[in-house]
């Protein structure tokens, strides 16, 4: 795509929250929300204030990670009940998480599903996604009209999409939407210079988002909008709201980033138009 020609949608801007992750405790951010009664309360509010999807990790009883696929199945419900979000669960879970596992999220239904392009040194462990477990999970989603996200952490992750598009086809719903994850300790670092060369690696015709870790936030999120790109923002990717000062709520990360993209005149859109633009069946 030539640097002048509009992406698809980016007369708005897609906000995406990523409310709890698997990796930070509960322990240590109290105001992570870990129960189902606070992830719908979470989206809500979110919603309320531009995001038109959410990036999901549910937590057990226990408050630690799970991919249990009941508990899986009651967040779809009760998020599609609450709210008209994007309900996007991960198949990335926790860097323990077994593939069949993850392969099982599928099961839950959601309109939505991250699908990895890539292994990746992740802080002091490693996000494992095999080169045959990837096009499992995109023939899956193909299968199921589950309209996967393609979460790249590297810049060579970019070739292996273009690789599995080639040889498998595009996704459910016809249209390809990449999720630049930036500033990851072992992944590609979160600054401008960065985004510019993964746009340059995108498919032709693809949208993305962006979203930088901890410190890279802010910069990422400037990048993304300046370059046409949507957000991602989320108590999953930072805690840290400006220097030395803890994130309130998801909320408060998401009505920053609708700010800033009403700054950028490019206001959230809706999830009626997100869906269009995503081609995601489930109507409003
Ligand atoms: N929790 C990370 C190991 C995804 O959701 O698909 C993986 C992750 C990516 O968060
Ligand atoms: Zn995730």
């Amino acid at each position: 795509m030539s640097p002048s020609t509009p992406r698809p949608g980016s007369h708005g801007t897609l906000i995406t929250v990523a409310p709890t992750g698997a990796e930070h405790a509960k322990a240590d951010v109290p105001n992570l929300p870990v129960s189902l009664d606070e992830l719908v309360s979470t989206a809500k509010d979110c919603e309320r204030v531009g995001a038109s999807m959410i990036h999901v990790h549910i937590r057990g009883a226990d408050t630690r990670p799970t991919l249990d696929l009941g508990l899986l199945k009651e967040t779809v419900a009760a998020l599609r009940a609450e709210t008209d979000l994007v309900v996007q669960l991960s198949s990335g879970g926790a860097v323990t998480d077994p593939e069949e596992h993850r392969l099982r999220v599928l099961e839950a239904g959601p309109d939505s599903a991250s699908c990895t392009m890539g292994t990746v040194n992740f802080g002091d462990d490693v996000f494992m996604n095999r080169w045959e477990f990837i096009v499992e999970l995109h023939k899956r989603m193909q299968d199921r009209g589950i309209v996967p996200e393609y979460e790249i952490f590297d810049l060579g992750q970019l070739t292996s999409l273009q690789r599995l598009l080639d040889q498998h086809g595009l996704p459910a719903g016809g249209h390809v939407h990449v999720d630049l994850v930036m500033g990851v300790p072992g992944g590609m670092p979160g600054d401008t210079e960065t985004l510019a060369a993964a746009l340059r690696a995108i498919p032709d015709g693809a949208t993305f988002s962006a979203t930088g870790i901890g410190r890279s936030s802010i910069p990422v999120m400037f990048a993304a909008l300046s370059a046409g790109g949507h957000l991602r923002v989320g108590m999953e990717d930072t805690i840290s709201y400006a220097r030395g000062e803890r994130v309130r709520d998801n909320a408060q990360l998401v009505a920053r980033a609708s700010g800033l993209a009403r700054i950028a005149q490019r206001p959230p859109l809706p999830a009626d138009e997100v869906r269009k633009l995503l081609g995601v069946q489930r109507s409003g």
